[in-house]
């Protein structure tokens, strides 16, 4: 299968987070990507492409247009005051405060627009979240085009991000700009399906409402993971959207037993949807030895994961989304698509 992948990410990079009450560098670095895209020249999974340079607009179509210009301008205004550390937040709109007025000052505008203080702005952070969404939006049309399968290989990632905010390493919402993208070419209706070992709070609001694109979690349960505040069994779509969403929030030591039975059912509920395409936000971060999270699978389970997938027998786009154990994520993120194309 074809890859999607620019270089520009690189730019995102030199910041700190918070965590364990200090900040240390970000998990969320430059060589996860060149891990991953040496990985699959390694194993000669296809040709790897550059993104089409379709600029920030596709997001649009599930993002709001006063966060996107906050994205375009915020490393400016922060750098206009005569700062020169990463933008971080430190104030949210928590429910009883303003959320319908956008302060004026930098450190306000940050906050309005943020789900933590987990997005870092940086000089060369903008380049690179138009960089991951043009690779989904290009991966996605090659999909369209005919193409069983393709792989996004975006940095920074996207599930968290929602329609009007950023967060947990998250900006633009890669993959569900994506499913848009599909839908406005013709497709009737969409599955996202989520394997990052965090809940994508972001796709999930962006689409709770909705019944043109189903939304599939697989992740650390709220109650004792990041992201918390969002991803339990009961949440399963408003309105329109009601039966269109579903969560399997899992604890802390779950292995490939329970998950990929989770899957599975996953799955069976995607096959029942009939969806024109299949976008997999594609985290590895469920590997046993990823540094931030607390899933059991093994190496020889990616390749399974891919294989179910497969049986679908669906259009199916893979996003990049997490993965932090850096020397294993490249097999585990590759061994997912070459299980696919196995299968
Ligand atoms: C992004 B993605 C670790 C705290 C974790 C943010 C995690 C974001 C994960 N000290 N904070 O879903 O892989
Ligand atoms: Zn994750």
């Amino acid at each position: 299968m074809k890859t999607v992948y620019s270089p520009l990410h690189a730019g995102h990079a030199g910041y700190f987070e918070l965590g364990n009450g200090q900040f240390s560098p970000g998990f969320e670095k430059p060589m996860r990507a060149e891990f991953i895209h040496a990985r699959v020249q390694e194993v000669g999974l296809g040709p790897v492409l550059a993104p089409q340079a379709h600029g920030i607009a596709p997001a649009g179509r599930v993002h709001t247009a006063d966060y996107l210009q906050f994205l375009s301008e915020a490393w400016d205004r922060w750098t206009a005051i005569d700062r020169h550390t990463p933008a971080l937040p430190m104030v949210w709109p928590i429910p009883g405060l303003r959320s319908d007025v956008p302060p004026a000052h930098i450190d306000g505008l940050l906050g309005f627009y943020s789900l933590d203080a987990g997005a870092p702005i940086v000089a060369g952070t903008y380049k690179a979240i138009v960089s991951s969404l043009e690779s989904a939006i290009t991966a996605a049309d090659i999909v369209q085009a005919g193409e069983r399968a393709a792989f996004a290989l975006c940095r920074p990632p996207g599930h968290h991000a929602g329609s009007r905010f950023m967060g947990g390493y998250c900006y633009v919402n890669n993959a569900s700009a994506a499913a848009q993208r599909f839908l406005d070419n013709g497709a009737k209706r969409v599955a996202i399906l989520d394997v990052d070992y965090h809940h994508g709070n972001g796709t999930q609001e962006i689409f709770y409402a909705r019944d043109d694109v189903f939304v599939a979690n697989l992740h650390g349960d709220p109650l004792t993971e990041y992201p918390y505040l969002l991803g339990h069994r009961d949440e399963t779509g408003t309105g329109a959207g009601e039966g269109f969403n579903v969560n399997y929030p899992m604890p802390h030591g779950t292995d490939y037993g329970v998950w990929g039975a989770a899957l599975d059912d996953a799955c069976t509920k995607i096959a029942a949807f009939a969806p024109d395409a299949v976008v997999v936000s594609l985290g590895v971060d469920t590997f046993e030895k990823d540094p931030i999270s607390h899933f059991k699978l093994k190496t020889v389970d990616y390749p399974r994961i891919g294989a179910r997938i497969a049986k679908l027998g669906l259009p199916t786009l893979f996003v990049m989304e997490g993965g932090y154990a850096v020397a294993e994520i490249a097999v585990n993120a590759v061994g997912v698509l070459t299980g696919f194309e196995g299968a």
